[in-house]
This record gives C-alpha cells, structure tokens and sequence, in this order.
C-alpha cells in the first residue's frame, strides 16, 4: 500500500529481508521508529509476508506504513540499509564471501542511485567494511553519507562480556572493539573506562591480568563462530545494532556509536572505512572520535587496516 504522496514522515528501505534484515525490521517496529518502511529482496514472496506479518506487530507499537518495496521507492527514503547478500557459512571467514558480495552490490547500489536516493546507505553485509567501501564507490555519494556498521556488534559483545565478568550493566560499559569487523579487530582496553574509571585499573583490582582482558577480547572475536555452530547464523544482536545506528540517523542524534567510518588522517589512516566511534546524525557521519591507543593498539589498527587494503584493492581493482 504505498500511497504516501506527501514526505512530512520518515522513511527507511531495507534492502536484503534475511535473517538479519527481518530481525531488523522487527527491531524498528517494537522502537516504532519510521513512519514508512520498505523491504525489498530478490525473493519477492518473502518480503510480502514479512510486511504482512509486521503490521500486525505496529499494534502495540506505533502506526507504520509497511510493504514490500521496489528500488523505485528509494528515492525520498531518509535511510537505506543494506544486509543482502550471503552470509558465513560453518567454518568461512567474513572475508571468504568477498567476491560474492561485491557482485550482489554491484546490482544493488546502482537501481538505488537511479531511484534519487539522496539519503544515508547503512550497511551491514559482510565482509562489512569492504563493502562499505565498495557502496561509496558505487554510488559516487560523499563519504559522510556512507556508514557501516562496523565494530558495532563486536563492541556490544564486548561490553556484554565485560559487564558479566564485572557485574555490572553493559550500558555502563564503556569500550570499544575497532578496526575491521573480523578476525584482525581489537579491544581498545587503554581507552576503556566503567563509571568513568579506567578498566585497567578495575581489572587490576579484581585480580586480573593483561593476559585476562586480551583472553576476552579473544572471545570476543570469535562469539559470532560460537553463534554460528550452534545456530547457523547471528543476526539479533547485530540487528539492534541496525536499529541504534538509523534510529541516531533519523532523530539526528549526534550519537557517538561504533560504526564503519570513513577516516580523514585519523589514526594515521585514509581511504579506508574501518570501525572506530564516530558521531552519528541527520547527515550521517559528522566526525570520528580518535581513541587514544597504546602502542599495541595502534600496532593492531594498522594491521587491521592493511588487511582491509589488501582485499579493497584486490576486490575492487
Ligand atoms: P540471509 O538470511 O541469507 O539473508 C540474505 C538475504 O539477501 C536473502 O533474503 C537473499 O534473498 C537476499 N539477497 C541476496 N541477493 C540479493 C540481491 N541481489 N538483491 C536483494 N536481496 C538479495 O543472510 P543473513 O541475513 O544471515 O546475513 C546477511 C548479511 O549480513 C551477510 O553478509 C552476513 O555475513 C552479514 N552479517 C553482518 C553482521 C555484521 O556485524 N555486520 C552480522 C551478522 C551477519
């Protein structure tokens, strides 16, 4: 049903209705975020039932226009987020689905540019940051419109882990994990702080040692593996993660969240779109907030970043 002729609303296009893009929109549904929201897959049948099946859900939430979409109806969307393509199977790398992914983007990004899409792209297909990467290039947009989302998943399992190891709220847990959405991402420990008080000293106190919090972030690094062979797939946590990003978007939060940012010098790095906190608003990226790193940290932002060079230039040369 899309005869929303006037634009005095918000509107989101959601393209990919898997496993994460349903549990996405269902997220926005319950936050009763967006007046209009648009699904499109190339499996047609299933973004119908699953707008079918999500009013139903706006009952208890807030009024929504809910259908599924064509990328016609991108062209005033305020946020289009992007969760298409295929996902790691038991015992793949996010970087082993590279080349399949790009090809997917490569049908995807134009249809949304020649519908007038002048909003923000979201992007949460893997491997994240490279197609992150790849949707700026493909769109021609500016860099501030294109975000990923980066270390945001990884960032939560790591404040949940933290909070369970020191009992506390994980919305108190202030820490980020940065650089690729993969297995060269890190803790950024130094940083660190609960109750503005720095997690190395909390750590010391409890007995832990440097060893302990490099151990979490181990974990940390490998819970989407542990999700995955038991579940075959992840996509809760990391649709929340959707949900917090274009909900900053659409109430232009200036919100300061981990995301796949473009960085500008920061860090020592350029061209390139890496997970770092940044703040989030209206026009999308509006900075990038540079963590103090210790040496190992910086040393792992690098390596972090050369490896999402290599697959850039090799996957989009
Ligand atoms: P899924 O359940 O297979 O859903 C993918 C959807 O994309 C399916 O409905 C497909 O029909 C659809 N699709 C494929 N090709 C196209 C196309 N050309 N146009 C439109 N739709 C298309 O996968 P799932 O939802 O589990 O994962 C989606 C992506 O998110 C994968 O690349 C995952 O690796 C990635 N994830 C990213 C995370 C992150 O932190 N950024 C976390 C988890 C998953």
């Amino acid at each position: 049903m899309k005869n929303l002729t006037t634009k005095n609303h918000q509107k989101v296009i959601l393209v990919g209705d898997g496993a994460v893009g349903s549990a996405f929109a269902y997220s926005m549904v319950n936050q009763g975020l967006a007046e209009e929201f648009g699904i499109i897959d190339v499996v047609k049948e299933r973004t119908e039932g699953d707008a079918l099946d999500l009013e139903d859900a706006q009952v208890f939430t807030a009024p929504k226009n809910i259908y599924s979409a064509d990328y016609a109806d991108c062209k005033d969307a305020d946020v289009v987020v992007i969760t298409a393509g295929a996902a790691q199977k038991p015992g793949e790398t996010r970087l082993d689905l590279v080349n399949k992914n790009l090809k997917i983007f490569s049908m995807i990004i134009k249809p949304i540019v020649d519908s007038g899409f002048d909003g923000i792209f979201v992007i949460a297909a893997n491997p994240v940051d490279i197609l992150t990467y790849a949707t700026w290039k493909f769109s021609g947009f500016p860099k501030e419109k294109v975000i990923g989302s980066g270390t945001s998943l990884d960032t939560s399992r790591l404040r949940v882990a933290l909070a369970k190891k020191f009992n506390v709220d994980p919305r108190n847990v202030d820490a980020y994990i940065m650089g690729e959405h993969g297995d060269s991402e890190f803790a950024a420990f130094t940083a660190a702080t609960i109750g503005s008080k720095p997690l190395t000293a909390i750590a010391k106190e409890n007995g832990l040692s440097e060893d302990d919090l490099l151990e979490i972030e181990d974990q940390t690094r490998k819970k989407a593996y542990e999700i995955i062979n038991r579940k075959g797939a992840t996509y809760y946590g990391i649709a929340t993660c959707l949900m917090r990003i274009t909900k900053a978007i659409l109430r232009d939060e200036n919100a300061v969240l981990p995301v796949g940012a473009t960085l500008n010098g920061e860090y020592g790095l350029n061209d390139i779109f890496i997970g770092t906190p940044a703040i989030i608003n209206a026009n999308g990226l509006a900075g990038v907030i540079e963590v103090p790193l210790s040496d190992r940290e910086q040393d792992a932002m690098a390596k972090s970043a050369e490896t999402l060079k290599k697959v850039t230039q090799d996957g989009l040369a």
